[in-house]
């Protein structure tokens, strides 16, 4: 077990336990009926905490406003330098948060780590990004004339972040957002509100110490319905939003309704796609992590093992050992590999796919389950499970939140492979197993993979944060995290400068008077 028990991790994220909604930072607005937070590792009450009502969202909404007013007239690299004075706090906070998330989301101890550094290395991107938010200059056709682009902050940017990753998504955005001069309202999931609260407190401490207002970063909670009050909310020109396909077309249509932007980071049906050539030892962590960590609840996980035939039973019982091995119970223990799903609707989503699959001729090659006994009373344990079946399964072609690991056979070229791992509806991300450098670049080729993450000799899930983070078709076509991915959270602007006495017009049209 870590040595930093839960109640040490509340008191030192400032966070009061039950009977106590008021402990919310910017959320002391908040004056809605109460959420009940409770741990899907013990099944425990942790807090409750007051949902936000649209009076109180209007307030946060003014406090947002206002302090754009002063954040967006603050020279970017000393924003900068905000973002590396959140880091350090980060820093010193690091297990407290990662245990936090550990207890409120379910996924062990280390990933909940690992869920802070990813903040912590995108804020040390994004101090850097602060002196580099750069336009081009371009040749103006007229003499005596200059062009060149620049870039400004939109204003409010919303964010809606999921349960799986209740605090890195956050901070992605929020990261990338601050340097650009924008304020962030924050809507963290209903089912990790706690973590929300927790990075709440570190930013506001930051701001005070600075004498800035802490509106720069604002929180709001509830269900969609307070989603619903930014989407439709033309005050908030940008709305990222990580989650559901179902949840990102409703976000989507909103937004677009009023013409306003979004970034959306939604499902994937991840696949890996393993060669004759593939490196079996490798290929066995990949999959496995991928399909089991965080108990198959990233969106990065992997669903799909694409496998030649040649090779099928070879990995196959590889992959079946590796399960063998998994131990499952609580995450804070470091001797368990896989935690609680997130709460018991998900594990009634996770028994419903095996049923599914079997329905349609799939054969069970893992056995599921829900676990009972002493460790698991929170019913939210589940044995991670391997079914086979065909690539066009109705249940294969859908996203289950949740560790079902489908087998799936292919036969001759890579091509095959795929065409299968493009056969279905989501792109976020995949991978090919090989060692073959022909098969490797055409995975990669303009006719290989749709996806926006292809990975060659890793597995699907665990993108570093210096890469642009999202993906195409269903998945929505957003951009996250690093890159040039800040571009979305600013405005551009095309100036030209005439330093002569003369106004001759572009495309040199006579307009004498
Ligand atoms: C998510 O599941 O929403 O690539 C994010 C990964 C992590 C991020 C996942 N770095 O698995």
């Amino acid at each position: 077990a870590t040595d930093f028990g839960i109640n040490k991790a509340l008191e030192t994220l400032g966070i009061n336990p039950v009977n106590d909604g008021t402990s919310t930072g910017l959320n002391s607005f908040s004056s809605g009926e109460l959420i009940e937070c409770y741990s899907p590792v013990d099944g425990e009450l942790i807090a409750k905490i007051k949902s936000t009502t649209k009076a109180d969202y209007e307030k946060v909404v003014e406090t947002a406003q206002d302090a754009f007013k002063t954040w967006r007239t603050m020279p970017a690299p000393q924003r900068g330098e905000i973002v590396r004075q959140f880091n350090e706090k980060l820093r010193e906070k690091k297990e407290a948060l990662g245990t936090l998330v550990s207890y409120e989301m379910g996924k062990s101890y280390q990933e909940g780590l690992g869920e802070v550094q990813e903040m912590i290395d995108i804020c040390d991107f994004a101090v850097g990004l602060s002196r580099q938010l750069h336009g081009l200059t371009m040749h103006s056709e007229r003499p005596g004339h200059r062009m060149y682009e620049q870039y400004h902050p939109l204003g409010i940017v919303g964010i809606i972040s999921a349960f799986n990753f209740p605090v890195a998504v956050w901070s992605w955005n929020t990261a990338l957002a601050w340097v650009c001069g924008d304020v962030c309202i924050w809507k963290p999931s209903e089912k990790t509100p706690l973590c929300g609260i927790a990075c709440q407190h570190i930013a506001a401490e930051v701001f005070a110490e600075n004498n800035l207002p802490e509106g720069i970063s604002c929180l709001i909670n509830g269900d969609y319905k307070v989603g619903e009050l930014m989407t439709h909310d033309s005050r908030v020109p940008l709305v990222s939003a990580t989650g559901s396909i179902r949840m990102g077309k409703i976000v989507a249509q909103a937004v677009a309704a009023r013409l306003g932007k979004s970034l959306l980071e939604l499902g994937g049906n991840n696949a890996i796609i393993v060669t004759p050539d593939a490196d079996i030892k490798m290929t066995v962590i990949g999959a496995v992590f991928g399909a089991v960590g965080t108990a198959g609840q990233r969106c990065t996980s992997t669903r799909r093992l694409i496998i030649h035939e040649s090779i099928y039973d070879k990995v196959k019982d590889a992959i079946v050992a590796a399960y063998k091995q998994l131990r499952i119970g609580n995450p804070l223990d470091e001797n368990n590999h896989v935690g609680p799903l997130i709460d018991k609707d998900a594990v009634k989503l996770y028994q419903n796919a095996l049923k599914k699959v079997v329905e349609e001729g799939g054969n069970i090659v893992v056995e599921g389950g829900v676990l009972e006994g002493e460790g698991y009373e929170s019913g939210c344990y589940v044995k991670p499970a391997i079914a086979e079946g065909e690539p066009d399964f109705e249940i294969i072609q859908h996203e289950t939140f949740a560790p079902v690991l489908y087998l799936l056979k292919y036969s001759g070229d890579v091509e095959n492979a795929i065409e299968i791992q493009n056969g279905v509806k989501q792109g976020l991300s995949s991978a090919i197993m090989t060692n073959n450098l022909r098969e490797a670049e055409r995975f990669l080729s303009v006719a290989g993979s749709d996806c926006g993450i292809a990975n060659v000799n890793i597995g699907t899930s665990g993108a570093e944060i210096g890469g642009a983070f999202g993906g195409e078709k269903e998945t929505g076509g957003g951009r996250e995290s690093g890159s040039d991915a800040w571009k979305v959270y600013m405005r551009r602007q095309t100036n030209t400068i005439n330093y002569t006495t003369e106004l001759p017009l572009a495309q040199g049209i006579k307009f004498d008077l």
